[in-house]
């Protein structure tokens, strides 16, 4: 909730953030000069159908499809998945007593944690196949691949960044939203150097930067949100994929019946043609 408010308070009122930041006693004064993320909103580009049923934890694109990890226990499942029609193509079920979380790919391997089963699975890109089960330390929410590194949420302020084969933390980052922590960080897309996240329970997905953890970037897909079904109050925004190969963007959400071709628009810029369109009209 107070993610919510703080990315809602600062999109369309400025001094109240401003206020809200002087409310805290004690605290350094946040650094806001430099901090302040650009805000994108979302232009959509294609809809495509995604099974209702599906409570979306992870999503990537790799070469034709996409792969996908569904939560709930006993209904958690690794996916592979036709874009066009959403058709499930192959699936593997994760143990009955487990709650699938985050998804990333390695190499011919794909991994996926859970939420609180301390487990985390690596299955064969190929046949879906489970590879090994190791014990994990931590809440699993998102994860994707960065560099030479896993990058994984587990829905606090904190990123860690695991060797990918033996999941040993090499080093943490905090993530701040204009000098303040940003919690509730779920599924991750690493692109062009930022960590694309969604924040739990809101219309938006933060792009941080992985050297400082600052928020650089928001988008604003409250009307993707507003367009699906209120069916249950966990039918959140929830999954990021990219493509490499063409640059399309796809995102969905847990039991959504839509997954959505999208593009991210700098709001700066379309302010600016609307009041140059303005000015001309007068
Ligand atoms: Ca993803």
């Amino acid at each position: 909730m107070f993610t919510r408010l703080i990315l809602a308070l600062a999109l369309f009122a400025a001094p109240a953030i401003a206020l809200a930041q002087q409310a805290v006693p004690g605290e350094a004064a946040a650094p806001v000069a430099d901090a302040s993320p650009q805000v994108f909103d979302v232009q959509l580009v294609a809809r495509y159908p995604h099974d209702p049923d599906a409570f979306t934890q992870g999503l990537l694109w790799h070469d034709g499809y996409l792969y996908e990890t569904t939560g709930r226990a006993g209904q958690s499942q690794l996916r592979k998945v036709d874009l066009a029609t959403g058709e499930v193509l192959a699936a593997t079920d994760l143990p009955p007593d487990q709650f699938g979380e985050g998804l990333a790919l390695w190499g011919d391997e794909l991994i996926g944690l859970t939420w609180l089963n301390g487990t985390i699975h690596r299955w064969s890109l190929d046949t879906l196949e489970p590879i090994r089960s190791d014990p994990f330390g931590y809440e699993g929410w998102g994860l994707a691949t960065i560099g030479d590194d896993l990058v994984e949420s587990d829905g606090s302020a904190t990123l860690r960044f695991l060797d990918p084969q033996t999941y040993e933390v090499r080093r943490e980052v905090a993530v701040t939203y204009e000098g303040k922590p940003l919690t509730q960080i779920n599924e991750l897309e690493a692109v062009d150097g930022l960590i694309y996240a969604n924040i739990w329970h809101t219309g938006f997905i933060v792009a941080i930067d992985p050297a400082d953890g600052v928020v650089r970037r928001v988008i604003d897909l409250r009307p993707l949100v507003e367009a699906m079904p209120v069916g249950s109050h966990e039918a959140v925004l929830n999954g990021i994929a990219h493509d490499p190969q063409t640059g399309r963007w796809f995102v969905t959400g847990k039991l959504w019946p839509s997954l959505f071709e999208v593009r991210f628009v700098p709001r700066e810029a379309e302010e600016e043609a609307d009041s140059a369109s303005e000015t001309a009209g007068r």
